[in-house]
This record gives structure tokens, C-alpha cells and sequence, in this order.
């Protein structure tokens, strides 16, 4: 009879040990899971980079080479070779910069206008034109190598430089004197990140002077500036 009380008294401890040691892990797991963001400095990584900085989330960057993106190991993270690639918290990853910053605007609201409203509408139109049309431009400008043989290298590239243009002026539209409005969103830090890749951007900005004030306000961030800092270092 007397035997069960100390039983009960050593399983009780016990279990306190591995409470603790259980609540240990998970506070460790909690601590150590955090977003990582595989691109490189320059590449599609850039707005996602600006995006977690600006919900004040720390994050890890993972430096992946163009040659290492062709590799077969790279190929189970991404079948299509290319960067960036959003390693959850979780662990699942997200490829696709449309798909990595729905996300992220999902997880951290305060980046996007609300659901519902017209703005919100805006905001995925002006996405969609810069990651269907305005990026594969872009990639045609800098890949040409994938889209024409050695002699057309230089006709393929001109014709993706004057195909810009379009894009260019519908942006220039869309600002006022940001896309989303009268500070920057979502969207703004993915057309900051755009406007990097235009081979003369001085050109660009030359007949479009939202967009020349747009670069110039935006490169002054605090966020863009926190980015590129964390790359120079
Ligand atoms: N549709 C993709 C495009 C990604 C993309 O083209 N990434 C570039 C870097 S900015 C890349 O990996 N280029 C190397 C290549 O295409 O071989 C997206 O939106 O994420």
C-alpha cells in the first residue's frame, strides 16, 4: 500500500523530465525553422528577400549558381533549373516568384491590399503583367543562348529589348507614384527588382518619368537598401 505512492511520485517526475525535454525540442525546432530564400544577389530571390525583410521576418539566403541550377540535385527542388525557391518554415518549398509571393502575402497580409478589393485585383494584374510578359522579356535579354542559334543571338535580343517597351509603358501607367498606391506593396518591391534587369535602364526611365521616380524613391529604401547591404557583405 504503501509502495504506490512512491511509484506514482517517480512517474509523475518523469514525466516532468520529458515534458521538459519534449518542450526543449520544440522550442529549439521553433527557434531554428526559419524561412530560407535560394536565389542569388541579383536574381528573382530579390523581391522575396524585400518582402520578408519588410514583415520584419529573419530569413537565411541561400547563394545557388547558375551551374549548380542545371544539376540533377538541383532538379528535385526545382525540375525547371531556375531560382529563386522559398523553403517554408514547414519545410515545403515554393518555386515560382508568382507563387512565392502569394505566400508570403498570405502569410503576412500587411504587404498586399485586403482581399476583396478592387486594389488587390490591380495588384494581380500588374503582377501577372511583370511575371508573364515582362520577365520572360527580360529572360530572352539575358538567356538568349536558350531561344536562337549563335547567328540570331544578337536579332532575338534586340527584338526582346524593343518588346519591353510595352511593359515599360504599361507600369508607367500603373504608378501613382507607386503601384500600390501611395506606398510601396508587393508588387512595387517585384518591379524595383524588374527594373534591375533592364539593360539600360537609363533609356528606360528616360520618356518615363513615374518610372524614373519610382527607381530612384525605391533603390532609397530602407528595405532595398537592407537587401543589397546583406549582399555586400
Ligand atoms: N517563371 C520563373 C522564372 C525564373 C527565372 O527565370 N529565374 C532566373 C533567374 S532571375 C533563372 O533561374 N535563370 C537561369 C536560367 O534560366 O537558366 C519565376 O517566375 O520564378
Amino acid at each position: 500500500m504503501r509502495v504506490l505512492p512512491v511509484v506514482l511520485a517517480l512517474a509523475r517526475q518523469a514525466w516532468q523530465c520529458v515534458a521538459q525535454i519534449l518542450g526543449y525540442v520544440a522550442l529549439q525546432g521553433a527557434v531554428m525553422a526559419k524561412y530560407q530564400i535560394m536565389g542569388r544577389p541579383l536574381a528573382g530571390s530579390f523581391f522575396a528577400e524585400c518582402l520578408l525583410q519588410e514583415a520584419g521576418v529573419d530569413y537565411e539566403f541561400i547563394w545557388v549558381s547558375n551551374t549548380h541550377s542545371k544539376t540533377d540535385e538541383f532538379a528535385k527542388t526545382n525540375p525547371m533549373g531556375k531560382v529563386p525557391v522559398l523553403v517554408c518554415p514547414g519545410g515545403h518549398q515554393i518555386i515560382e516568384t508568382l507563387a512565392i509571393l502569394n505566400h508570403l502575402i498570405e502569410a503576412f497580409p500587411q504587404l498586399a491590399p485586403k482581399v476583396g478589393d478592387v486594389s488587390r485585383d490591380v495588384m494581380w494584374q500588374q503582377l501577372s503583367v511583370m511575371a508573364t510578359n515582362l520577365y520572360p522579356a527580360l529572360h530572352r535579354i539575358h538567356h538568349t543562348y536558350y531561344y536562337a542559334p549563335e547567328e540570331m543571338l544578337d536579332d532575338v535580343r534586340s527584338m526582346a529589348v524593343d518588346a519591353t517597351g510595352r511593359f515599360w509603358d504599361y507600369l508607367e501607367s500603373q504608378l501613382a507614384p507607386y503601384l500600390g498606391g501611395d506606398a510601396p506593396s508587393a508588387a512595387d518591391f517585384y518591379l524595383i527588382m524588374m527594373t534591375r534587369w533592364a539593360p539600360d535602364l537609363d533609356a528606360v526611365v528616360a520618356e518615363r518619368p513615374r518610372l524614373r521616380g519610382f527607381v530612384a524613391a525605391m533603390e532609397a529604401h530602407p528595405t532595398v537598401s537592407a537587401v543589397k547591404d546583406s549582399h555586400t557583405k
